[in-house]
């Protein structure tokens, strides 16, 4: 008996090997896709429904440490990016598809850096495997092996908070292979798709209550560091700024048009809601073999995750898009704008009388 142990221990070893070099082989024999990466709140073309097997999809991001002005006061961060964006750019491929990120630590900057993708299994979500220096690039592979909308975050040793709060994070979306469903399994398509990360921001203010402007990330490490410890954000803002995402950069679609709408937050809980507007079908949780909630008017993104939201906009009109915890939408930034154009629907909703005076 003792003697078969080695022997059967030894054939699962090597069983298992050979699964392990099989599936390497797999992905080094698969077709090779190169995506160009583009700034949200776009997201780069892409098949809702995968019309081929699994791929391996390359993409490359370069970090951008940069000072950003985050308000219409000219507030400044030291800014922290994936590619120059916050959040960084969002990545899709399918479930099965294989993820092969380059990452580029140009020697200009003046940190180490990472990428841990949420959607990965193994080694800090290949954070271990991308550590690069200034000066430094590395090629993580993973396999996309369940889908959903997931964060990706920096997260260098004794810095994680700080990197993710100065603006490194964004989402991969992992489509199933057949496109998105609803509970009955009927398919449901997107017209457009738009990528929105909420950050909560923490800027340091000088003795006078004014935000302080520092020359150097290392500079505004110190204070910022104190402030985030406090837990009381100064800015919430959706893709870097207060009014990124209003006015003239609001986001837009037309009337009939079915809007996927991706919300990220790598730190901190959210909700968002589109005032006049619902979610027809939500993945408050993103994770897209999960059945989607019908209706919603407001949906709940935990921080350190990104959801999807899906609706048919059925009037015109400027909707809001916003946290519906109303003094970070409104005092502190975290709202958007969706500008849609199309028909009215007197059906829907019509003003049936205008404000006019009350009849004495
Ligand atoms: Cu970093």
């Amino acid at each position: 008996m003792n003697a078969l142990r080695p022997t059967l221990l030894a054939a699962a070893l090597m069983f298992s090997m050979a699964g392990g070099l099989a599936s390497a082989q797999n992905a080094d024999t698969l077709p090779r896709a190169k995506v160009t990466l583009v700034a949200p709140p776009m997201v780069h073309p892409h098949e809702q429904v995968a019309k081929s097997g699994p791929k391996v999809v390359e993409f490359t991001m370069t970090i951008e440490e940069k000072k950003m002005v985050i308000d219409g006061k000219g507030t400044t961060l030291q800014a922290m990016t994936f590619n120059g964006s916050m959040p960084g750019p969002t990545m899709v491929v399918h479930e099965g598809d294989y993820v092969e990120l380059t990452l580029v630590n140009p020697k200009t900057n003046a940190m180490p850096h990472n990428v841990d993708f949420h959607a990965a299994t193994g080694a800090l979500g290949g954070a271990k495997l991308t550590n690069v220096n200034p000066g430094e690039q590395a090629t993580l592979r993973f396999k996309a092996d369940r889908a959903g909308t997931f964060v990706y975050h920096c997260a260098p040793e004794g810095m994680v908070p700080w990197h993710v709060v100065a603006g490194m994070s964004g989402t991969i979306m992992v489509l199933p292979r057949e496109g998105l469903k609803d509970p009955q399994g009927k398919s449901l398509k997107y017209d457009r798709v738009y990528t929105i990360g909420e950050f909560d921001l923490y800027i340091p203010k000088d003795a006078n209550g004014k935000y302080k402007d520092y020359a150097t990330l290392a500079e505004s490490y110190g204070d910022t560091v104190e402030v985030m410890r406090k837990l009381t954000p100064s800015h919430i803002v959706f893709n870097g700024k207060v009014g990124a995402l209003t006015g003239e950069n609001a986001l837009t679609a037309k009337v009939g048009e079915t809007v996927l709408l991706i919300h990220s937050q790598a730190n901190r809980d959210t909700r968002p809601h589109l005032i006049g507007g619902h979610g027809d079908w939500v993945w408050e949780t993103g994770k897209f073999n999960n059945p989607p909630e019908k209706d919603l008017e407001t949906w709940f993104i935990r921080g350190g995750s990104a959801g999807a939201a899906l609706y048919t906009f059925k009037q015109p009109g400027v909707y809001a898009y916003l946290n519906h915890n109303l003094i970070e939408a409104f005092e502190l930034g975290a709202a958007g704008h969706i500008k849609v154009e199309g028909k009215w629907n007197d059906d829907l909703m019509k003003q049936i009388k205008a404000p006019s005076p009350i009849p004495q």
